[in-house]
């Protein structure tokens, strides 16, 4: 079977989120979310409206009715080309653009249609760890201590050595208690938990696993980078009432309770695409200088098995 998404239209499809991280950079610091948001969604939609595929959001914004622009089920692309099925958060980390704090990404992720899981927008418990682990060392329904510790054991580290990501919020108190009660390295981000996922690959971010619930769309959009790098991912969808309920009927979800492994959430081929907004641990962010644009990306093609980092320099538009 020939590879739809090969490495040089992975490269052309990175157009959206740099064009979203520009955007969205320009807003940086401005303390309006909604606004940052907005110009990273408007950016990001034209991008891919320019590019050749028959793209449709499988993952974006919202409902039809909530989101007039990347909503769920909208057809982008010019028309020609292959028919993917396109996740996006057009900014990962509003609240950080609009602080200026560090780590927000305008991401993508693509497969051939039906290769994304149609995540509801709803909050997902996860568990993630980088590559060259057996099979199911940690699990979602092992108690935190019990993960560090088996993930100390096939490092052949102590806990002391396990390093892990968890978005610092009252919910996960009694996860980061036990965490730190186990002896292991608890680092607190406050937003952003893609690139949290993605650290657990990166061994000088001293980050080895990551733990605990946050969107559902960005679990989709984390695994199908940690498709192209290798590693584990296990979550599962978090329903708390009705509203929720029928949020997941309507992304066609049955089994509310089901655990999803990494090749449930991202099936076959994949590309993963980010484009640093402001500054991180995973991309550098947008720069101006001397009337250009500086933008910083990360591009992971899983059907190749490339990982390449691209660094675009453009006239500045106005
Ligand atoms: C989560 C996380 C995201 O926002 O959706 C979080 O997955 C929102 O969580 O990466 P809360 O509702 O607990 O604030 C991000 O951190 C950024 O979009």
């Amino acid at each position: 079977m020939s590879i739809v998404i090969t490495d040089d239209f992975a490269l052309a499809l990175a157009r959206a989120p740099i064009a979203a991280a520009i955007a969205a950079a320009r807003l940086a610091g401005c303390g309006d979310e909604r606004a940052a948001d907005q110009a990273a969604v408007d950016a990001m939609r034209a991008a891919l409206n320019a590019l050749p595929i028959k793209g449709r959001v499988v993952i974006g914004e919202g409902e039809r009715d909530e989101a007039p622009m990347l909503f769920v089920g909208e057809e982008v692309g010019a028309g020609k080309g292959p028919a993917l099925d396109i996740a996006v958060d057009p900014l990962e980390g509003t609240t950080l653009t609009a602080k200026a704090k560090a780590n927000a990404l305008a991401v993508i992720a693509v497969a051939p249609k039906g290769g994304l899981l149609h995540a509801p927008d709803t909050y997902m418990d996860k568990i993630a760890i980088g590559a060259g682990y057996p099979a199911g060392i940690v699990d979602l329904d092992a108690g935190a201590a019990e993960n560090v510790k088996a993930l100390a054991k096939a490092k052949g580290v102590g806990t002391e050595e396990i390093g892990v990501c968890v978005l610092d919020r009252p919910r996960h108190g009694s996860i980061i208690e036990a965490l730190r009660g186990a002896g292991a390295r608890v680092h607190l981000i406050s937003d952003g938990d893609i690139a949290g996922v993605i650290n657990c690959t990166k061994p000088e971010t001293g980050i080895d696993m990551y733990l605990g619930s946050g969107g559902a769309p960005e679990g989709v959009l984390a695994a199908a980078a940690l498709k192209c790098v290798g590693g584990q991912f296990q979550g599962r969808l978090i329903i708390r009432n009705e509203e929720e309920r029928a949020r997941a009927a309507q992304a066609g979800i049955e089994d509310l309770k089901r655990r999803y492994d990494l090749d449930d959430l991202v099936t076959g081929e994949a590309a993963f695409i980010a484009t640093g907004v402001t500054n991180g641990s995973l991309l550098d962010g947008v720069r101006y200088a001397n009337g250009a644009v500086h933008t910083h990306s990360l591009i992971l093609n899983a059907a190749t098995g490339t990982v390449s980092q691209l660094r675009m320099r453009q006239p500045v538009q106005n």
